[in-house]
């Protein structure tokens, strides 16, 4: 079968690039060229280049490994993006992504793609973990040993701290107008957490250039929502097959698309509202809307359902306990947002559930329940606090924590052994091996870190024993007899 590498006599069905690729200069660069942006935000900038034009191509940057730009760059770095829903299957190739640059084997080529003045927007999807903050806090791990190198070698940087910081330098010196630097992440206030993160590397550089990045440099904030799980073999077998061409590199998504972005940026940038884009001045109640109801109940879903043998998203939601569960959790959560008129709560949830659903896209539990360090504070315990100063109950939520804590035991219901994927895994695993004996222990010295659960849960007694209540029934009865016994 010929490899993808342009669009001439694909099938009728498969919609393309309504542009001439060679026409669109690169005016983003973006770091984290991961199946999320590619089902996300290169799809509302392919809109934006067939409809409006502009130079508004999009250069990706991986910062670990060449697999992005291995699997790209043979097929012009065009890629199929294939919608499943309960209508079936859309098929659209998209040609926003024009090229793929490895750091760790060129460092200075992404410098200097990212000091190109044609660059405007600086975009990210480099997971939770990628932003090297205490998860708490939300301050930059400053002993960090690749912050410390990149403070040592600033024109050989391996972090994305390192590579921003030193392109801004670059581009002040020169005199070009400032870029905005866009988070597509799941963080919380996501723009403020990369500004802390960017700012926080440039003062331990340069107090001046921190100082101008902070004055000059935008960082909204955004909420970002498609589920898109990672691409499998079969996928990649499916996919080819429909085409009639090999794509390496298709991305499998959901129907369901939403981006909230704050109208705040020191560039120009696309029109990406004209497709479908919320340009809002407080991104705040969609992401807590977001973070506390639909990655709450993933997360939950994630460990719990993982717990009980069940390895796909629409296959917990299906079991009737885990469906009422979820209802409870959300129910849970409501207290604590405060939404904008005209946004419909109960619907979001019913709408969420439906998403859940889909028995076609195959959403791993694995995948999801990676690096929970990173993720629980702000999908649940986040919500607990407000719960709690508010004096309302948040036993679903502690269910969901005490799920992740017998999720990181890296032990399953069975013996059989859990591949826990966190870059504190080592940390919580041996924390578990030490008070194997004793859950109490276990439980308060995983709540003692005080970078995942904060200073003030970290001494909380009381929610320390509610934590272990629910661990000790899930140890009893099983995580899905634990979630039962809730109802
Ligand atoms: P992915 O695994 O396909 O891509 C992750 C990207 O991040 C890769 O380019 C990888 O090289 C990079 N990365 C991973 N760890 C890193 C680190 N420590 N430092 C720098 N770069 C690192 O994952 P995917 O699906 O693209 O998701 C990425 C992020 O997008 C998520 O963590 C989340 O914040 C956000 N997101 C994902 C959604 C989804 O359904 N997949 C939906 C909404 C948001
Ligand atoms: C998921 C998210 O992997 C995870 O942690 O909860 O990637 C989720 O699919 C997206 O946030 C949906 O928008």
């Amino acid at each position: 079968m010929d490899r993808l590498k342009d669009t001439i006599d694909i099938p009728a069905n498969v919609q393309v690039p309504g542009y001439q690729r060679e026409q669109h200069g690169i005016g983003i660069v973006h770091f984290g060229l991961g199946a999320f942006h590619r089902g996300h935000m290169a799809v509302y900038t392919d809109d934006v280049l067939a409809d409006k034009g502009g130079d508004w191509s999009i250069v990706g940057v991986s910062l670990r490994s060449p697999g992005a730009r291995d699997r790209l760059l043979p097929q012009h770095c065009l890629y199929t993006l294939v919608e499943r829903g309960v209508e079936g299957e859309k098929h659209r190739i998209i040609g926003s992504v024009k090229n793929v640059l490895v750091a760790p084997e060129n460092p200075e080529a992404v410098l200097q793609q990212l000091c190109d003045p044609k660059v405007h927007i600086i975009s990210f999807t480099i997971t939770e973990k990628g932003y090297l903050r205490d998860a708490a806090t939300g301050e930059l791990l400053r002993g960090h040993p690749d912050i410390q190198h990149d403070l040592v070698h600033p024109e050989q940087p391996r972090t994305m701290h390192g590579f921003i910081t030193e392109a801004l330098a670059r581009r002040k010196q020169a005199g070009f107008a400032p870029v905005t630097l866009l988070c597509c992440d799941n963080l919380p206030e996501n723009g403020v957490s990369l500004r802390k993160a960017v700012c926080g590397f440039a003062r331990l550089r340069d107090q001046k250039l921190a100082d101008w990045i902070e004055a000059s440099i935008a960082f909204p904030c955004t909420m970002v929502d498609r589920i898109v799980p990672a691409t499998t073999a079969s996928d990649i077998e499916q996919t080819s097959l429909a085409l009639g061409r090999y794509d390496a590199a298709p991305v499998i998504c959901e129907p369901f698309c939403q981006w909230v972005i704050e109208n705040n940026f020191s560039s120009p940038r696309p029109v990406w509202e004209a497709f479908g884009a919320t340009l809002v001045q407080d991104v705040a109640p969609y992401e807590d809307m977001k973070l506390r109801l639909l990655n709450c109940s993933h997360s939950a879903m994630a460990y719990l359902g993982y717990l009980s043998g069940i390895e796909t998203i629409d296959q917990v939601i299906i079991t009737p306990v885990f469906k009422n569960f979820v209802v409870q959790l959300m129910q849970e959560v409501l207290p604590t947002l405060d939404m904008p008129e005209g946004v419909d709560l109960q619907e979001y949830c019913a709408a969420l559930i439906e998403r859940f659903r889909n028995p076609s896209l195959k959403h791993r539990t694995w995948q999801i329940a990676m690096d929970g360090s990173q993720k629980i504070p702000q999908r649940i315990l986040s919500t607990i606090r407000a719960l709690k100063a508010a004096g309302k109950p948040y036993t679903c939520l502690a269910m969901s924590v005490a799920g992740w804590l017998r999720y990181v035991t890296a032990i399953d219901e069975h013996g059989n052994s859990i591949e826990v994927s966190d870059p504190m895994a080592e940390q919580l695993c041996r924390i578990a091996e030490q008070n194997k004996d004793n859950l109490q222990n276990y439980v308060q010295e995983i709540v003692k870190m005080a970078d995942i659960f904060g200073p003030d849960l970290a001494s909380d007694a009381a929610f320390q024993d509610t934590i272990h209540n629910c661990l000790q029934t899930i140890y009893d009865l099983g995580a899905q007899g634990a979630v039962g016994s809730l109802l």
